[in-house]
C-alpha cells in the first residue's frame, strides 16, 4: 500500500518501526585534565612515499590524499623520494628564519601582555608549513595568507619592525592603524593584505592565478587557510574555479587540529582527510607531515613546478599541531588537554631540522643556543625601535582626519563636511 494520500503529502510514520533519527556531534578525544594518547595515529614510515611526476593526473594519486609525506625520519636522517636533497645553507637558512618566527612570537606576545597592543597570534608549532613553502616558491610569487604565516615575511627577510610598527598601528605604521594587529600587508614581499573574514584570501589567489595565466605572466599564486576555514563557502567556489581553469595555484591547509575552541571533527576530519576535499574537485591533493620542514618544502616544489607547467592546482593539508592558543584573547586550557601539545607525536618542526642538521654535521648544540640568543637580543633591539614609534595607550599615533583618506582619488565634498564636522565636534569636546 502506498504510504502517500491523494494530496501527496506523507501519513504520519508513528507506531511504524523505525529507529529515531538523530545527528552524530562530534567530541574531541581529550578534554582538560584527560590523559593523551595519540597511538590511533597512523603515521608512515618517512621513506614509504612514492613522489609521482609533477604532471600527473589528479585520479591517479588519490592514495597521496590520504597518506602523509614525510623526508625527516626519527633519527634526523633525510631519506626517500621527496627528499629535496637541499644544500647546507638552505638547511640552516630554514632553521634560522623557523628561530626567529618563534622569537618574534615570544616577544610579541609578551608585548601584548605588557599592555603595549591589543592583540598577537602566535604560529608556535607550525612555523615549517610557512617557512619550507616560503623557501620552496619563487620570490615573486604572489602569497595570499591567513593571519598564521608571519613566517613568510620573516623567510623573505621583510623588516620585522615594519611587522612590529604594525601589530603597535603607531606612526611607523604604513597601514595607519587601519588593520588589527598582525594583519599584515607587504606588496614588495608578495603578501597579501590578511583578512579576518576566513577564507577571503583562497578564492582572491584563484582570480590572481587566473589573471596572471590570462595576462600571459609566469607567477603562481599560493594561498592558506586554517582546517576549520574549510567549512567556509569561498573554500568550495576557489576549489571550482582553480579546477574548471587549472589556475596556477598552490592552496594550502593548515591543519593544526584546532579552530578556536572547536576541534578539527567540527570540520569533517573524523570522515575524511582535509586533503581529500581535493579528490571532489579533481584537484591533486597532498597531505603532509606539516612538522617536517622538508616535506613541506618538497611538496611545495611539487605544486609549484606542476602549477608554472600548466599542470594545475594542488591542495595540499598540511597535518600540525597548534601548540598555543588561538590568540592572546584565548585560553586553551579550558577546552583541551594540556598534555595535547608535549605528546604530539610528529615533535617540533625547529627540533627536528636542527637534528638533521647536527647529524649531518652541519650544526651543533653550542650553535644552536647562540643563535637563539642572537635573534632574541635582535627581537628585542628591533622592538625597542619600533616602540619609540608609539605603542597603544599613548595616544593617537594618526591625525583623526585621516581616518577619511585613501579611500577616493579624491575625496567627495560629502566626506570633506563629514570630516569638517567630526574636527569641529572633536574640538567642542575638548579633547
Ligand atoms: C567568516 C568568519 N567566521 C568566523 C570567524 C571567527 N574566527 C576567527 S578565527 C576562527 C577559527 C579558525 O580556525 P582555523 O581555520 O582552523 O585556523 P587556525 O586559527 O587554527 O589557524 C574563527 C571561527 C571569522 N573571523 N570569520
Ligand atoms: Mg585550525
Amino acid at each position: 500500500m502506498s504510504d502517500r494520500t491523494e494530496s501527496g503529502a506523507s501519513e504520519g510514520v508513528a507506531g511504524r518501526n523505525l529507529p529515531t533519527l538523530e545527528l552524530h556531534v562530534p567530541e574531541p578525544k581529550f578534554r582538560p585534565g584527560d590523559s593523551v594518547d595519540f597511538s590511533h595515529f597512523d603515521i608512515p614510515a618517512a621513506d614509504a612515499t612514492a613522489r609521482p611526476d609533477e604532471a600527473v593526473q589528479p585520479a591517479q594519486i588519490r592514495d597521496l590524499a590520504y597518506g602523509l609525506i614525510r623526508v625527516l625520519d626519527e633519527d634526523g636522517g633525510a631519506v626517500g623520494q621527496w627528499n629535496p636533497n637541499l644544500p647546507p645553507e638552505t638547511l640552516l637558512r630554514m632553521l634560522r628564519a623557523m628561530a626567529l618566527t618563534r622569537a618574534f612570537d615570544a616577544r610579541m606576545f609578551r608585548a601584548q601582555r605588557q599592555g603595549k597592543t591589543s592583540f598577537y597570534m602566535k604560529s608556535t608549532g607550525e612555523e615549517a608549513v610557512s617557512i619550507g613553502a616560503a623557501l620552496a616558491l619563487a620570490r615573486d610569487d604572489m602569497c595570499f595568507p591567513s593571519y598564521r604565516q608571519q613566517g613568510i615575511l620573516i623567510a623573505r627577510d621583510w623588516p620585522i619592525i615594519d611587522m612590529m610598527n604594525q601589530i603597535y598601528s603607531n606612526t611607523g605604521d604604513r597601514l595607519k592603524g587601519r588593520q588589527l594587529p598582525i594583519m599584515y600587508s607587504a606588496r614588495e614581499a608578495g603578501f597579501f593584505s590578511i583578512s579576518g573574514n576566513l577564507t577571503t584570501q583562497y578564492p582572491q589567489a584563484v582570480g590572481w592565478a587566473m589573471a596572471s595565466a590570462a595576462k600571459g605572466d609566469t607567477r603562481i599564486a599560493a594561498t592558506w587557510c586554517g582546517e576549520g576555514s574549510t567549512a567556509e563557502g569561498d573554500f568550495h567556489s576557489a576549489c571550482t574555479f582553480a579546477s574548471v581553469y587549472r589556475a596556477p595555484v598552490i592552496m594550502n591547509i593548515v591543519n593544526n587540529q584546532w579552530a578556536i575552541s572547536s576541534f578539527s571533527g567540527f570540520a569533517g576530519a573524523e570522515a575524511t582527510t582535509f586533503a581529500a576535499r581535493a579528490v571532489g574537485y579533481g584537484i591533486a591533493g597532498l597531505r603532509v607531515d606539516g612538522n617536517d620542514v622538508l616535506a613541506v618544502y618538497a611538496a611545495t616544489r611539487w605544486a609549484a613546478d606542476r602549477a608554472r607547467s600548466n599542470a594545475g592546482p594542488t591542495l595540499i593539508e598540511h597535518f600540525t599541531y597548534r601548540v598555543e592558543g588561538h590568540s592572546t584573547s584565548d585560553d586553551p586550557s579550558a577546552y583541551r588537554s594540556a598534555e595535547e601539545s608535549s605528546l604530539w607525536p610528529l615533535g617540533d618542526p625547529i627540533a627536528r631540522l636542527k637534528q638533521h642538521c647536527i647529524r649531518l654535521g652541519i650544526w651543533d648544540e653550542e650553535r644552536h643556543a647562540a643563535m637563539d640568543k642572537e635573534l632574541a637580543e635582535m627581537v628585542r633591539d628591533a622592538a625597542r625601535e619600533a616602540e619609540k614609534n608609539g605603542i597603544l595607550g599613548h595616544g593617537l599615533h594618526h591625525p583623526m582626519e585621516s581616518l577619511f583618506e585613501d579611500v577616493f582619488e579624491e575625496m567627495p565634498w560629502h566626506l570633506k563636511e563629514q570630516q569638517q564636522q567630526m574636527l569641529d565636534e572633536w574640538k567642542a569636546a575638548g579633547l
